[in-house]
């Protein structure tokens, strides 16, 4: 820290720690952004015992950050105008599942846990995304069909739901709050395709038993930065090692689906309590994620470093603009909301110019992402005859982008769990229509009747983008 900041470190104000009605796993900033905080506002609106236990799947950095500040932590708001800052104190512990994972299977087994909520990425489900079925072929999951202590998170989900049983216990609820369509239907299927490949009967009982409620949410969370940390600290006047930022808005459509209709009164705290988010979800992951991920690609390619400097540009705002009236005829737009405001809303909130949300954070986990986010939308505009330039160079951007070089040939660091194939792929090509061909066969990404449709388009648009460079390409298309 430099010098002249507080050395105070942040300590919760409540004297005890909230008894635990809810396991989390996979604590990253954003459930601690989100999911912490309606968490928090629905125990002040109406009580009850839902303290958080954290578990952390891969490091130890989150637990290691909270420990010594009792697990509390400060959400800042990021609005356009100014930052707002809050501690959140609703964690009461936090694990990490490969130094103990019976500590986690314990905490997941006590019968006064009601919730298990899941935040571990597209990638953390371990299913192949242009399927939805379990990846049995996934090292983690290949461990997990074959030891006890699981390192998957669909492992985990199945042995503490079959300790529970041996016990007696009635199981939690399986809250997921990651971006996949019918995500709660999603991790439902894969936690059966695990159990029935051990145990069909006990299988039988999840079916029976076990409640998934999907969801849809949203609150634009980038990473924090060390600059981030000491901003806080001469804010607050507290040292916080882990502070989460994100923006003002939030969002939570979740299906009212709980087993024993026990759970915080996440209504109280602003969350829409639904039937079916069907129509929430794709609204959000079509018009935000499908276009996040647009923006990202061909904001990285052109240089911009996030969202905000990206859509100040122009030519990019058209882009969005293009690729929203592209998205909406695919969109049922959920009781009472009108599309073309909500996409107004999202420019707005792209624009604040307070969240640096790094287009190489959003573009991460492409080969995950792309599916839910831009090839549904495509498949139904193909379908429909309606136009998809935008769509197109977007993909054709993906493309570019997971080929491991910018504009200016520097590398990129593609994180995708892919990657390597991804880039072998592309260096086995040598003009922009081979490459993109080659990845079009890749089936994890890219149904073969899609695949098929999309040759000559995409293979079209990667010329576009290998040639005139992204922004250009986006210019010339979209005018
Ligand atoms: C982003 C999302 O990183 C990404 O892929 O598109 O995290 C996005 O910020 C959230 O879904 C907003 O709710």
């Amino acid at each position: 820290m430099g010098v002249g900041l507080p050395v105070d470190r942040l300590k919760p104000v409540g004297a005890t720690r909230p008894k635990a009605g809810v396991v989390h796993l996979g604590l990253g900033a954003f459930f601690r952004a989100f999911g912490c905080v309606y968490i928090a506002d629905a125990m002040a609106a109406s009580g009850g015992d839902w303290g958080v236990v954290g578990v952390s799947l891969q490091s130890s950095r989150t637990a290691d950050a909270l420990r010594p500040q009792d697990w509390a932590y400060t959400s800042v708001s990021l609005g356009p105008n100014g930052e707002e800052t809050r501690v959140i104190e609703v964690l009461n512990n936090v694990l990490v599942a490969p130094e103990n994972p019976y500590a986690v299977l314990n905490a997941m087994a006590d019968p006064n846990i009601k919730i298990v909520s899941l935040t571990v990425t597209e990638k953390g489900y371990c299913h192949n995304p242009a399927t939805g079925r379990l990846n049995i072929a996934h090292p983690d999951i290949k461990h997990d069909l074959e030891n006890e202590t699981p390192k998957s998170a669909i492992g985990y989900l199945f042995r503490a739901l079959q300790i529970r049983n041996n016990a007696q216990t009635p199981p939690f609820t399986v809250l997921t709050c990651d971006n996949l369509p019918e995500n709660g239907k999603l991790v439902r299927g894969l936690v059966l395709e695990f159990a029935e490949l051990i145990d069909p009967t006990f299988a039988d009982w999840i079916k029976s038993e076990c409640c998934f409620p999907s969801t849809m949410v949203d609150r634009i969370t980038p990473a924090t930065t060390d600059a981030d940390i000491e901003r806080v600290a001469k804010i607050t006047g507290k040292f916080d090692a882990a502070p989460v930022m994100h923006e003002p808005f939030s969002q939570w459509a979740i299906e009212d689906n709980f087993v024993a209709n026990t759970r915080p009164d996440f209504a109280a705290a602003g969350a829409e309590m639904v039937a079916d988010v069907t129509a929430h979800e794709h609204m959000k992951l079509r018009m935000l994620n499908g276009t996040h991920s647009a923006l990202a690609y061909t904001g990285y390619l052109a240089g911009h470093e996030t969202i905000a400097d990206t859509i100040a540009d122009p030519v990019f705002a058209k882009f969005a603009r293009a690729l929203w009236a592209e998205i909406i005829p695919t969109v049922i737009a959920p009781n009472g909301v009108n599309l073309a405001d909500y996409a107004d809303a999202l420019l707005a909130r792209y624009r604040n110019p307070t969240i640096r949300h790094k287009t190489w954070q959003i573009a991460m986990d492409g080969s995950q992402k792309l599916p839910q986010r831009l090839l549904g939308t495509i498949t139904e505009n193909l379908e429909s005859g309606r136009d998809n330039t935008a769509l197109f160079l977007a993909v054709a951007a993906w493309m570019r982008y997971v080929s491991g070089s910018d504009e200016l040939g520097r590398a990129i660091d593609v994180r995708d769990p892919m990657a390597a194939t991804l880039h072998d792929v592309c260096q086995m090509h040598s003009t922009p229509s081979a490459k993109a061909t080659a990845l079009l066969s890749m089936r994890e990404i890219f149904p073969q009747t899609l695949a098929e449709k999309l040759k000559s388009p995409i293979a079209n648009a990667a010329e576009q983008i290998w040639e005139r460079g992204a922004r250009n390409a986006i210019q010339k298309e979209t005018t």
